[in-house]
């Protein structure tokens, strides 16, 4: 399952977004270093359930609305300089290998320094904290490779030694293969095999732009001063405000609004059951979501997962005229691939021995046969007839 991690300094609001996002207990508090121990939920993307187009009843969205599991997870907060061991340092950056992109949360609302430090609205520039995690993040690995270069440096002078291999292995678990290291290699125009000291914390930022895709959210943005979001909307900074998500979601548990998470607007369920500051406080989110278009959460993993990562969403079923598996369930499962993945591989991604088996794919809106190498859209819903039962 794909994973995206929560980063950035401290007291931005990660656990917030993490507990909105999941519903999963977190602790949250307004001080640095709240989180030390990451937190592991399960978040979802919202996309347009292949039922809707179809025009087929199915059991698994919600009016039309499909939410496709995601880990998230969230870890301690860093501050600039961690690498050199400031804040708690950047052990916890470990916790990040395992994540296909990152949320990077920043405080839109200038009310906390840069080592999360609570300091009044406004009084801290959050566009500072723009770059820094990339450059921590580019530290990190530096250090996993500075440790291997003397060794890997030797051996790359034998011959038939591939350095691209090698430089992949020694960042295991960050899922680096052979050819994002020569793309990196390309990027920069260098040579790894006579590259210099000077040339690896380049080479390594370029890793971390290919291995670990991040999209930076300004969070609080509900309490951010106008010209400190028109600031980072210049940087294409995506906006949110945990605090409303979390509020509606559990407003939402306990029947007092009607809201899917990602919905542009909540409705009232029963204006009369509402205190006056429970109608105070939907009034205030209710004008957050209309400059931002909702809270942010959900569009924020959305854009994590379909356009920082480039997934699609591919329903695999067992019978193509009714779009079913063998016990009739209807679209019964939603699976998240790359873009320019194949049947073979949505094979794959059903079981192993499918995968193995595989003979055919037939597109079940066009009841067409498709071939193994052909490239799937978003939405598609395929039958995959393998060997293998
Ligand atoms: N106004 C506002 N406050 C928020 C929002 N999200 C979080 N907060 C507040 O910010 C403070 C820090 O929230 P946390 O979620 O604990 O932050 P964190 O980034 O996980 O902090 P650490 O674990 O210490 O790194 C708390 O007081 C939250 O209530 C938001 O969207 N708007
Ligand atoms: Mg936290």
């Amino acid at each position: 399952m794909l994973t995206l991690a929560l980063a950035g300094k401290p007291n931005c609001g990660k656990s917030t977004f993490f507990k909105a996002a999941t519903m999963a207990h977190a602790e949250i508090a307004n001080y640095p270093f709240t989180t030390i121990n990451p937190n592991f939920g399960v978040a979802y993307v919202r996309t347009k359930c292949a039922c809707t187009e179809l025009k087929v009843k199915c059991s698994h969205c919600v009016d039309g609305n499909r939410f496709v599991a995601v880990n998230l997870i969230d870890v301690a907060g860093l501050v600039p300089d961690a690498h050199k061991g400031k804040g708690l340092g950047n052990q916890f950056l470990d916790h990040l290998r395992q994540a296909n992109a990152i949320l990077h949360i920043i405080d839109a609302s200038g009310g906390t320094d840069s080592e999360g430090n609570p300091v009044g609205v406004g009084n801290h520039d959050p566009a500072d904290d723009v770059k820094f995690l990339g450059f921590e993040m580019t530290m990190w690995v530096y250090g996993i490779l500075d440790k291997h270069w003397t060794r890997l440096n030797r051996q790359a002078q034998v011959k038939g030694f591939s350095i691209h291999q090698a430089i992949a292995d020694t960042f295991t678990g960050l899922g680096i293969t052979p050819e994002d290291v020569r793309d990196a290699e390309l990027a920069l125009k260098l040579e790894l095999v006579h590259a210099k000291m000077e040339d690896l914390v380049p080479f390594c930022a370029e890793i971390v732009k290919i291995s670990k895709p991040m999209l930076v959210v300004g969070n609080k943005f509900d309490e951010a001063p106008e010209a400190l979001r028109a600031k980072l909307a210049e940087q294409k900074v995506a906006f949110a405000s945990a605090a409303s998500e979390l509020a509606l979601r559990n407003a939402a548990a306990a029947n007092v609004v009607r809201y899917l998470p990602g919905d542009e607007m909540f409705t009232v369920a029963n204006e009369g059951s509402l205190s006056a500051a429970q109608k105070a406080g939907l009034a205030k989110i209710a004008d957050v979501m209309k400059q931002c278009k909702g809270t942010g959460v959900q569009q924020a993993i959305n854009r994590a997962v379909f356009e920082l990562l480039d997934m699609i969403v591919v329903y695999p079923v067992e019978d193509e005229n009714h779009y079913c598996n063998k016990q009739g369930d209807v679209l019964p499962d939603a699976f998240l691939m790359r873009k320019g993945s194949t049947p073979h591989d949505l094979a794959f991604q059903v079981h192993t021995d499918i995968g193995k088996g595989f003979l055919y794919a037939v597109d079940a809106k066009t009841k067409m046969r498709i071939k193994e190498n052909h490239e799937l859209k978003n939405g598609d819903v395929i039958k995959i007839v393998s060997a293998a039962k």
